[in-house]
């Protein structure tokens, strides 16, 4: 299925997703950048050179950014600096774009919040 397809069938929920299995290691990813409380991977279906997820790893109740309450604010920025850091990290010096899709309407398919970073190629704007 396109993305598309899995965000519009995928139910919003705070059931656990296929980010915990990834966190936990039970499934392979390619991790980029780990610390306590974030951690950073390749998308399994890259829409550009670069695109890596950058999650925290407990989601306490952040399913998705709509979810967000005060006492996020601190993992919200982390969330970001780590994207500054990867983007450094992988040389997008010419420049990248961070996304956060909420919902049905933003096709999100996975409901652990969780930011892209994507870049290496010349971006098109507006998107889809
Ligand atoms: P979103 O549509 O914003 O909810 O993005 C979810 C992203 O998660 C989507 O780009 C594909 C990625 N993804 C889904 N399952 C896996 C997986 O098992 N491993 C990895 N590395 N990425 C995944």
């Amino acid at each position: 299925a396109s993305e598309k397809e899995a965000a519009l069938a995928a139910v919003p929920s705070d059931s656990p997703t296929i980010f915990d299995k990834i966190i936990n290691k039970e499934i392979p990813s390619k991790v980029v950048f780990e610390d306590d409380k974030v951690l950073a991977f390749r998308d399994i279906n890259p829409q550009a050179p670069t695109h890596i997820l950058i999650i925290p790893k407990v989601r306490d109740g952040l399913t998705g950014l709509a979810k967000a309450e005060e006492r996020h604010v601190e993992i919200l920025g982390q969330l970001l600096y780590t994207a500054k850091l990867i983007a450094k990290q992988e040389g997008l010096d010419d420049g990248f774009r961070i996304v956060i899709n909420d919902g049905p309407n933003g096709c999100q398919s996975v409901y652990h919040l969780h930011v892209h970073l994507l870049g290496g190629r010349q971006l098109n704007w507006p998107p889809g």
